[in-house]
């Protein structure tokens, strides 16, 4: 009897779990361009192309490997739209009466599939370095989960950057090392940028046309869209980037969008590289006396320690983890998300650099567009509906519990032990932004002052009590409680004042 195989938009490796299951010469692979795919979030114009792009190169893939293919354009006439619809459709059409899919790393997708009519076997996704079980047994009888100990896990499993039982230089991270200011005039190592082939380019017209109503811009396009191109921007990452990654991976500059980041995110997520080949390829590059070990380790850090860790929070937290709200936050995400006029040359570069690549490292997610809405109290669900939809790289399992999680608060403090909140000064050292920006960082009232001078105050103030007996908050709450009262009341008049403005649309 054939089976049919599920292979989703982010799962575009002939590694991937199902197709592992399956049986070229018996089963069909199901392939779907869908609407209910490109509306659940706001997508990015560029997302959507570079989903769409990689989804037919691998389908193309496939089909040469020898795998019948039944793949579902978005303007097919016969399309359902959804992806348990163009399950039922392709059940009908071959009389198969059983699915076979990798877990979608969506929630709402993964009820899609436990309810849908014809019977899916979900199988787990194996491109992670840490199975359910594996975390599930790490996490188990702890009260907090820190990223640190499970990454020495991951550590010891890989066996990377491991001498015997010890790490590769003596200790586990070297991040102290990986706090340094870009300056204008460094050199950095850009990402390639791939000219659209036919197929890429069909699909550009048709995101031109179906989506242009969407926030963010589409040409020009230059991400990867096979494994191969993926492939050479690692290398050429690995050459040019990896040396100075650790140095400056915290980073802002007016204009440098990419500094020395990898810039495979989108590719890791959707299959295009396996996150453990690149890790032995930085290993080999430090090995072989090409990369310093700070920046090697660091590197190895973001994808063994912190991207294993975040998938493994998304799963074991369950489906109502993007809907938590332990802050009480209501207002609603402001304009300038979504390109409005701001005076905040912080917050104007990154939404326009979002708006144009689809990208903004994470300093730049966490340190400013999600700092300001934590600060400004917005609504965790709509921040994340934001990040969900406009970065190239956004798939629910890592956006999640970043956002909710790491930069919100909003799971009240399972993955972050402290909320990432910083004035200006912070964003100061970190980036050129402030010398071209019409509010003045050094001022803490007043018109002129930083923004987040003013609601980095006034948010101590309304989470005092939370945060009173938060052993790294409580310092910052008492030196909010010995400030004398008159200029507590300037600065709360102050952040009111802000925050009128915003929920009343104006221009901050
Ligand atoms: P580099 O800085 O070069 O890092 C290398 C790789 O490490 C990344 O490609 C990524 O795979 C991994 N990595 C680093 N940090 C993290 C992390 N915190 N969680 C998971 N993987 C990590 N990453 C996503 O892949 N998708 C998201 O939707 C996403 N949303 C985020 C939202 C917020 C608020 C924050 C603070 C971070 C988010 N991240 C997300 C993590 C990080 O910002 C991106 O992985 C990174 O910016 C991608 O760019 P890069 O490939 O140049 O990464
Ligand atoms: C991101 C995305 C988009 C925009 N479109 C599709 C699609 O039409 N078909 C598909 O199979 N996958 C798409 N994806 C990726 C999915 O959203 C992703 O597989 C699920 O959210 C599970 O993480
Ligand atoms: Fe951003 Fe404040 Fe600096 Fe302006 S002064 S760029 S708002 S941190």
């Amino acid at each position: 009897m054939v089976r049919l195989v599920l292979v989703l938009g982010d799962q575009l490796t002939d590694r991937i779990a199902a197709l592992g299951q399956a049986d070229p010469a018996r089963d069909i692979v199901v392939m779907a361009e869908v609407g209910a795919e490109t509306a659940y979030a706001p997508h990015h114009p560029k997302k959507i192309a570079y989903t769409f792009a990689a989804m037919r190169k691998f389908a193309a893939a496939l089909r040469e490997q020898g795998w019948r293919v039944a793949y579902a354009r978005l303007d097919d006439a016969d399309n359902t739209q959804s992806i348990p619809g163009e399950l039922i459709r392709r059940a009908a059409e071959t009389g198969a009466t059983e699915v076979i899919a990798t877990e979608p790393g969506d929630w709402r997708l993964w009820s899609g599939l436990r309810d849908c009519p014809v019977p899916v076997r979900m199988v787990e996704d194996t491109r992670f370095v840490a199975s359910h079980a594996d975390f599930n047994a790490w996490a188990s009888g702890k009260r907090a989960l820190r990223m640190e100990y499970f990454y020495r896990e991951m550590r010891r499993k890989t066996g990377l950057l491991m001498e015997g039982d010890d790490p590769v230089g003596g200790q586990w991270n070297f991040d102290a090392d990986n706090r340094g200011r870009a300056r204008p005039g460094m050199v950095f190592a850009p990402p390639l940028r791939f000219t659209p082939d036919p197929v890429t380019q069909e699909v550009l017209d048709l995101v031109a046309a179906r989506f242009a109503g969407n926030f963010g811009t589409l040409t020009p396009f230059w991400f990867a869209t096979d494994a191969t191109q993926a492939q050479a921007q690692l290398d050429h990452w690995l050459v040019f980037g990896l040396p100075g990654f650790g140095a400056v991976q915290d980073a802002m500059l007016a204009g440098e969008a990419f500094l020395n980041h990898a810039v495979i995110g989108l590719y890791l997520n959707s299959g295009l590289l396996d996150p453990l080949d690149v890790c032995h390829r930085a290993q080999d590059a430090y090995r072989a006396g090409r990369a310093p070990l700070a920046a090697v380790e660091g590197f190895i850090r973001q994808i063994i320690g912190w991207r294993e860790y975040i998938r493994g929070i998304h799963f074991h937290a369950g489906p109502g983890y993007a809907r938590q709200n332990a802050l009480g936050h209501t207002r609603a995400l402001p304009a300038v998300y979504w390109g409005g006029p701001t005076r905040m040359a912080c917050m104007a570069a990154v939404v326009a650099q979002t708006r144009d690549e689809a990208y903004a490292h994470h300093i730049q997610r966490l340190m400013v567009t999600g700092n300001f809405a934590l600060l400004a109290g917005v609504d965790p669900a709509q921040v994340h509906d934001w990040y969900l939809g406009v970065y190239a790289d956004a798939h629910e399992w890592v956006e999640a519990p970043n956002v909710i999680g790491m930069s919100q608060f909003a799971d009240g403090g399972l993955v972050a032990s402290k909320p990432y909140v910083a004035s200006g000064a912070y964003i100061h050292r970190m980036s050129d932004h402030c010398g071209t920006c019409s509010y003045k960082v050094a001022q803490k009232t007043g018109p002129g002052a930083c923004p987040f001078n003013l609601l980095y105050w006034d948010f101590v103030a309304r989470h005092a009590e939370r945060f009173r007996n938060n052993p790294r908050m409580a310092q910052i709450v008492r030196g909010w409680e010995r400030m004398d009262p008159a200029r507590q009341g300037v600065i709360r008049a102050d952040a009111a004042d802000i925050l009128a403005r915003l929920d009343a649309g104006g221009v901050i």
